[in-house]
């Protein structure tokens, strides 16, 4: 495909409720979308990086800043034939993996469009479900979180993931595993702990977690790897793993046994594909995380969870949990059973409402060579 144009939009989409992780709350999101135009095809892309610097370096505005500076004028009016001719220009800049990312991402649409197939399929997915897994942010209270937790599992969601912090665990942990016994329970920390409080995931072991995602620092992984011995729960990484090369130290040193594959934290979905093989080879599940995205991301993400070794439930809850506005179509939404059903149209597999992009949107830019 030929990028002969690139859009980005600034949207901001308003949060039904507040999002509460250890870091802090996401409360009204703004999001940047791709657009890419060329060889006649029209192909999106979602930018997964918050406001902040909470969850990663990146924020909105780095992104922007880097994308429109650094990575645009690489690749503007050339045509690229497949993702590594693509990443190619882009190999020497150092970290802004969201920024890539979002190109790449968009990229990839239109790769899948320019050959008439899927993008689960143009990424080597075998499946065509996708179980759903749902992460619930810090609540008010424990007993709100019970209430929460149940109507999710009514909603049909195959694992429940609670976001803890100190002092917003243990308590919380044991009175959802007592209300619900036999559920699939993982916890996210958000690297919120250091390894001396290791006790905590001590006392967490009594509760058969799936795993423990992410307790401590977002870029260590030697710690991990000494809380991983201590304790018996799995470690799941998510922070910590920003490329392949990270996923194979952390193997290579037991930092978990677990890995959350989110395509915006390690710079694409090729990447991603070559930390899910890895992974297969060396007997580690994979999942697909989330990053709050609206239904293009979404659609993405799905593709990414058809491969083989993602085999546990993703963080894919619908975009009307989080937005009011609904920007594919058809909306992406599970079963009953908690089962996605993987796109089968051609490139992310819904139709952008770029009408429905234009009312959330604050800002604007075209770039044309
Ligand atoms: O750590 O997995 C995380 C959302 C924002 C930032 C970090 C994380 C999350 C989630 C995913 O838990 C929620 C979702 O997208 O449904
Ligand atoms: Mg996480």
């Amino acid at each position: 495909m030929k990028i002969e144009s690139c859009e980005l939009f600034e949207t901001r989409f308003p949060m039904k409720a507040p999002f509460r992780t250890s870091f802090g709350a996401e409360t009204n999101r703004r999001i940047l979308l791709v657009k890419l135009q060329g060889d006649g095809i029209t192909a999106w892309g979602e930018c997964t990086s918050a406001d902040a610097p909470l969850y990663s370096y990146e924020t909105v505005d780095t992104c922007r800043y880097v994308i429109k500076t650094f990575l645009l004028p690489n690749i503007l009016g050339k045509s690229f034939a497949d993702i590594p001719g693509l990443r190619q220009t882009w190999a020497e800049i150092k970290g802004h993996n969201m920024a890539k990312a979002a190109l790449e991402h968009a990229f990839w649409d239109g790769l899948a469009k320019e050959r008439g197939v899927s993008l689960s399929s143009l990424m080597g997915g075998t499946r065509d479900k996708a179980a759903a897994g749902i992460s619930i942010g810090i609540q008010e209270s424990i007993p709100k979180t019970v209430e929460v937790v149940d109507g999710f599992l009514a909603q049909g969601f195959q694992r429940i993931k609670l976001k803890i912090m100190p002092g917003w665990d243990v308590d919380l942990i044991r009175e959802v595993r007592r209300r619900f016994p036999k559920i699939v329970l993982t916890v996210d920390a958000n690297s919120a702990y250091t390894i001396d409080q290791a006790d905590t995931f001590r006392k967490l072991d009594e509760f058969g977690l799936l795993y423990i995602e992410q307790p401590l620092a977002h870029n260590d992984l030697i710690d991990h790897a000494t809380l991983q011995s201590m304790i018996k729960t799995d470690i799941c990484l998510d922070e910590s793993i920003e490329s392949v090369e990270d996923a194979r130290k952390a193997f290579q040193i037991g930092a978990g046994r677990v890995v959350n594959i989110k395509s915006g934290r390690v710079g694409g979905g090729y990447e991603s594909i070559q930390i899910h093989n890895l992974a297969q080879e060396k007997k580690i599940p994979v999942w697909c995380g989330g990053m709050l995205e609206t239904g293009i991301g979404r659609a993405y993400n799905l593709g990414l969870a058809s491969l083989p070794n993602f085999s546990m439930p993703a963080d894919i809850s619908p975009s009307f949990r989080f937005y009011v506005d609904e920007i594919v179509d058809p909306p992406l939404i599970p079963d009953a059973r908690g089962e996605y059903a993987v796109p089968q149209g051609i490139g992310i597999g819904v139709a952008v409402q770029e009408q429905a992009i234009r009312k959330s949107m604050v800002s604007h830019e075209q770039f044309q060579k």
